[in-house]
């Protein structure tokens, strides 16, 4: 808009300067370090819009060692033809006026000044003194103030060589007002940096005088040379991903790249503001983001038709990106005004960003793999931690679950008396339940086959129906609330087939105790079973062995004498008398304590076992089978 076209009518509010001493939190937020800050801010962020508009490239900031501070640009240069409303030249409006100028330029995009966007105005009325010079139209003019107040009237005082435009706004902030003036010179250097990235081609010069330190900002790739800035420290997974287009005059660049890294670092800005609490463009970018790598990876075969879409979480992970919008009337919300606002955002950021990613996945396939690889680990991860957190729901549910109907429970309540028989399958546990004593021996048959599920993993098999039997009936609960004062029996005796099946799920128990229920073992409450092999009939005597050993023994002791032997294949075969007499019967019966040592080798066997690699497996059973059925695993 041209200055001509300015009337009364695009000055909303003619507030006097006098407020803002008064009341300057009110205008800048405090009047602490971070107000100080502010003052700066607003005058670079006035010659930034300047550069957004397109007519500046260069910014000079400079703190001088009286801690004065100028802001030099080469934009357009403040106004300075006659204010018709008030016959005053419009610089002298806009740098004593508060609010006035915010209007100017309308239709272009305008940094609305951080969080309060106050102008200049406010700026000068809170220095002990300000100078602006303005460079337009040829001359130079010049203007002094003091407290918000023109000390000299707005001067020509020379003549531009070229036809160099630009403003130099030059200030000491009022020790009235501040009680220290003490600029940081990286907080700064920080915004400015930022300031830089966000508009590209844009160079801002930072010179502190004090200190004499010095740094000049200009990145030509713009937030692309954000992300490699942000990303510098970390390893990249691949070269980023940029996408600048303007949209009904919203104008939107995002920039992305994966690392390594398990965080997500998304920053996104509304006309350079940085809206922390971000709004409608992070939505949209955030929605395409997860459907464009979920549409891709479901084309390409990465995600199987049974596999579970990738969350915004999984795609999250790892992730750099900056999403950039620039339009001409930013609605901010929130307490802080760091939330974009304008509701037709949401559907420009999401088209821009699912057009352009999409085509740039297709044409790099092996960036495009590398992203979807990276997603499928942090849903896995993320599953892994879920069943975690269920296990922890999950104890409590066992804990509220009635004993299981199963089991069958001894009378006698004492546990230092009572011993439970976890036994391997339906008919050997049918045997058990007519063989025991039952005032002091409770069963509690579970199916082996069930277990049995080869490659489940331990968690699957805590959800397994036959585990959450036995974490039932030992009463102890599981997990973090597992308690060992509630177990329910002084003993707990696996009770499995002589077999490799058997020993299998032996394994598979001893492992479940190992890991969740380690206590058990270490107080020496875990047992297992001592079936015998054979029966061997001599006349009208019989014996029962438990080895081969033993066996071979005992027929050189019989040598010549005819004698049957009975192999026992499981325990079905037992009738319930012989169950008793070999196997229950405290007075007769071996059981074998199981160690901790015992349950660690069980668990490195179930990790052969049940790994999924399959050969190691199969040698293992191969050639461990004889030792296996001996218990000795
Ligand atoms: C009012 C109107 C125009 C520019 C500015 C103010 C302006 C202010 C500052 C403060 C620091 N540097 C600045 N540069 C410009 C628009 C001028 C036009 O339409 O020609």
């Amino acid at each position: 808009m041209e200055w001509q076209e300015y009337d009364a009518s695009k000055i909303q509010v003619l507030e006097g300067l006098e407020a803002v001493r008064r009341r300057p939190g009110m205008y800048i937020g405090s009047t602490d370090i971070r107000g100080l800050h502010h003052l700066i801010y607003e005058v670079v962020d006035n010659a930034v819009d300047e550069a957004l508009a397109g007519f500046c490239t260069h910014i000079e900031v400079v703190i001088l060692p009286d801690n004065s501070v100028k802001v030099v640009d080469n934009g357009r240069g403040i106004p300075v033809d006659i204010h018709p409303q008030t016959g005053k030249p419009a610089l002298e409006v806009v740098m004593t006026t508060l609010h006035a100028g915010a209007k100017f330029g309308s239709g272009s995009y305008k940094v609305a000044s951080g969080l309060h966007g106050v102008g200049v105005s406010a700026v000068n009325a809170l220095s002990e003194w300000m100078e602006v010079e303005v460079k337009r139209g040829g001359f130079i003019y010049r203007q002094r103030y003091e407290r918000g107040k023109p000390v000299t009237p707005v001067k020509k005082v020379g003549r531009t060589d070229d036809n160099a435009t630009g403003t130099t706004v030059h200030f000491l902030p009022d020790k009235e007002i501040f009680r220290e003036i003490n600029y940081k010179f990286e907080t700064l250097a920080q915004r400015f940096r930022e300031m830089a990235f966000l508009t590209k081609g844009l160079t801002i010069k930072f010179r502190d005088e004090r200190t004499d330190q010095e740094m000049t900002f200009y990145f030509e790739g713009g937030i692309l040379s954000f992300i490699r800035y942000l990303n510098k420290n970390r390893t990249p997974l691949h070269p980023p991903f940029y996408v600048e287009k303007s949209v009904n005059g919203t104008l939107i660049e995002i920039a992305l790249q994966y690392t390594d890294e398990f965080s997500e670092s998304v920053f996104t800005f509304a006309n350079n503001i940085n809206t922390v609490d971000g709004g409608t463009h992070l939505t949209g970018f955030r929605a395409a983001l997860t459907r464009t790598l979920n549409e891709y990876a479901r084309k390409q075969g990465l995600l199987k038709e049974s596999d579970p879409n990738l969350t915004g979480e999984d795609v999250r992970e790892g992730l750099t990106a900056i999403v950039s919008v620039k339009l001409p009337e930013p609605q901010f919300e929130s307490q802080t005004k760091a939330k974009l606002g304008n509701p037709e955002v949401k559907g420009q950021v999401e088209a821009v960003m699912s057009d352009a990613f999409s085509k740039w996945l297709e044409e790099n396939p092996r960036e495009a793999k590398a992203i979807i690889d990276k997603c499928l680990t942090t849903l896995r991860a993320r599953e892994a931690a879920r069943k975690a957190r269920d296990l922890v729901i999950r104890k409590s549910v066992l804990e509220s679950m009635t004993l299981p109907g199963k089991l069958a429970d001894c009378s006698i309540r004492d546990p230092s008396q009572t011993e439970l028989f976890i036994v391997e399958g339906d008919s050997a546990g049918g045997s058990a339940k007519q063989a025991r004593d039952r005032r002091f021996q409770a069963v509690l048959p579970i199916r082996g086959k069930i277990l049995n599920v080869e490659k489940a993993r331990l968690d699957k098999i805590l959800e397994n129906n036959e585990v959450k039997a036995i974490i039932t009936a030992l009463g102890t609960g599981v997990g973090e609330q597992f308690n060992i004062e509630n177990l329910r029996y002084g003993r707990i005796i696996l009770l499995c087939d002589a077999d490799v099946d058997g020993a299998h799920i032996r394994t598979l128990l001893l492992t479940l105790f190992y890991r969740y229920l380690p206590q058990i073992i270490e107080r020496g409450h875990l047992y297992i079973a001592q079936p015998p092999l054979y029966r061997i009939q001599v006349g009208k005597e019989h014996y029962y062995v438990y080895s081969d050993e033993e066996k071979e023994k005992l027929l050189q002791k019989f040598k010549g004498k005819v004698v049957s032997i009975q192999r026992y294949k499981g325990l079905g075969e037992m009738n319930p008398e012989q169950l008793w007499e070999t196997t229950l019967n405290p007075e007769k019966r071996t059981l074998l304590q199981v160690t901790i040592e015992d349950a660690a080798s069980a668990d490195r066997t179930f990790s052969i076992l049940m790994g999924s690699s399959v050969p190691p497996r199969r040698r293992f059973i191969q050639t461990h089978a004889r030792k296996v059925r001996n218990l000795d695993v």
